[in-house]
């Protein structure tokens, strides 16, 4: 059950072009530039990354979502225009910074996806941590087409969802993935009925709230960077990581909840 959300308190800025709301420990960050179908602007991605870095003490979770028919249509085209190299290069810069908060951030990210998610709006939700689609959810890559490259970290996330290949395709065909493709592909973790991702996306992000802050940092930090390093250093990580882990109080408290017979236990779903 969602708890009632109410206006951000703890994020002392003004955003026009995101709605932000708290219930609980989850804030709902949601993409709010509907009549252009939530296209990144400048404005709106220095918006994301100033909530990013500073979400309020309590939050344990965070679901991003866009208003509107559409999550996001990507960049947006008309600033590009005219824009020269070096100006290019610290633009894509600071899509990373704000994307790297997403993902190396304090809290685990859930988005939740629905029509359009393309270009930088795929680059954006390939920074968050968990991918909810609903069926009228699409992906594309149109950068091929535009004559341009990915730049918000979209070559490095996506493939490691997707593999090379398959951006390849993407990106030189124009080939449009639909919402159960994108879940074969990786892309997404669940699909659900339309209008039904971001109350999924909710509901997850409440459930991931209640794990041990120590164990959501292990999973978005320790992992991805595991994935990236040889075996036999990240094994060393990952020795280093359990051991922090484990020796927390809160980690403690849960294991002898689990022998006492105080802890749930694992079983399937329903
Ligand atoms: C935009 C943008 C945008 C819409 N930049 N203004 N992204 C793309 O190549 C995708 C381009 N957009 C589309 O393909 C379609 O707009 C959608 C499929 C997303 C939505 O279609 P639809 O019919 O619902 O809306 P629309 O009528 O096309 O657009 C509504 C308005 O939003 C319209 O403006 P208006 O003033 O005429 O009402 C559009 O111009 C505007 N709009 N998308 C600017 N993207 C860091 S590198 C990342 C590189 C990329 O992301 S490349 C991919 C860019």
């Amino acid at each position: 059950m969602t708890t009632a959300f109410q206006p951000a308190s703890g994020i002392h800025a003004t955003f026009d072009l995101l709605q932000v709301s708290m219930g609980g420990a989850v804030v709902h960050v949601r993409l709010n530039r509907p009549a252009k179908r939530n296209a990144l602007s400048d404005p709106l991605i220095q918006q994301l990354h100033t909530c990013f870095v500073n979400l309020p003490e309590a939050t344990r979770a965070v679901v991003i979502s866009g208003e509107g028919s559409h999550f996001c249509a990507g960049l947006d085209l008309s600033e590009l225009v005219e824009r020269d190299i070096g100006s290019a290069v610290w633009h894509s810069r600071m899509w990373h910074a704000c994307f790297d908060a997403i993902q190396f951030g304090r809290v685990p990210v859930v988005a939740a996806l629905h029509g359009a998610v393309v270009g930088g709006g795929l680059e954006l939700a390939s920074s968050c941590h968990i991918r909810v689609a609903d069926r009228s959810a699409y992906y594309g890559l149109p950068e091929g087409q535009r004559g341009i490259f990915v730049g918000g970290g979209g070559s490095a996330r996506i493939p490691r969802l997707m593999g090379v290949a398959r951006m390849t395709d993407l990106m030189m065909t124009g080939r449009v993935y639909d919402a159960d493709e994108g879940l074969a592909v990786g892309l997404s973790q669940y699909v659900v009925d339309d209008g039904q991702a971001l109350a999924k996306a909710l509901a997850l992000a409440e459930r991931i709230a209640t794990n041990a802050p120590m164990s959501n940092f292990a999973v978005m930090h320790a992992l991805p960077r595991i994935a990236d390093q040889s075996q036999s250093e990240g094994l060393f990580t990952e020795s280093l990581m359990a051991a922090v882990a484990e020796s927390t109080p809160e980690a403690q408290d849960r294991l002898r909840a689990f022998l006492e017979g105080r802890a749930g236990k694992v079983v399937k779903g329903p």
